[in-house]
């Protein structure tokens, strides 16, 4: 079962704009920034308030051939995806399968912090792009 909203994922023109806007204008805090080469992002993580909360992922695309390259120039900037936190998504995604949804991936992939991520396709699930994510530590 889902445990919790893990983030929202904002597809961004300029990382470190949306930086600022979000640390600060909002009062977020950058906690974490990386290059996923596989995802084509870089992306950074927002925290709001108490630690352990939803945060929101800022995603800029590496190359035009990422999906979030793609996003912008059909949707412009905005809300690319739903993260839920899974404890188990080896077991999440035999729940997915197994009511007929297609996911993205035959396994897990490598996300943010060495979590393992996978994802709904957004025509599945009423127009949102859903992302499974089983954090690296249990938090
Ligand atoms: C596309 N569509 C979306 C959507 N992207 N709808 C809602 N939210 C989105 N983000 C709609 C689009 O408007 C079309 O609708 C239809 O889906 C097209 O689907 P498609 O032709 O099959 O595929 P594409 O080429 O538009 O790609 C969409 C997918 C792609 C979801 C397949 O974006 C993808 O592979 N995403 C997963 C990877 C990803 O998003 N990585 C970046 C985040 P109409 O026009 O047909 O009605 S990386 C990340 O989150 C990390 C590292 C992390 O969290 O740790």
């Amino acid at each position: 079962a889902v445990t919790m909203v893990d983030h929202v994922g904002i597809a961004v023109p300029n990382l470190d704009a949306a930086i600022d806007f979000h640390v600060g204008t909002l009062g977020g805090v950058l906690v974490h920034r990386e290059i996923n080469e596989e995802q084509g992002v870089e992306e950074a993580m927002i925290s709001f308030g108490a630690s352990g909360g939803t945060q929101i992922q800022l995603l800029a695309a590496l190359t035009p051939e990422s999906a979030i390259a793609k996003f912008i120039s059909r949707s412009g900037p905005g809300l690319q995806q739903l993260a839920l936190r899974v404890p188990n998504i080896d077991d999440a995604m035999a729940t997915i399968r197994a009511s007929g949804l297609r996911l993205l991936y035959e396994q897990a992939r490598r996300g943010t912090a060495n979590s393992r991520i996978n994802f709904v396709h957004p025509k599945d699930t009423g127009g949102v792009l859903l992302e499974l994510v089983e954090p690296a530590s249990t938090l």
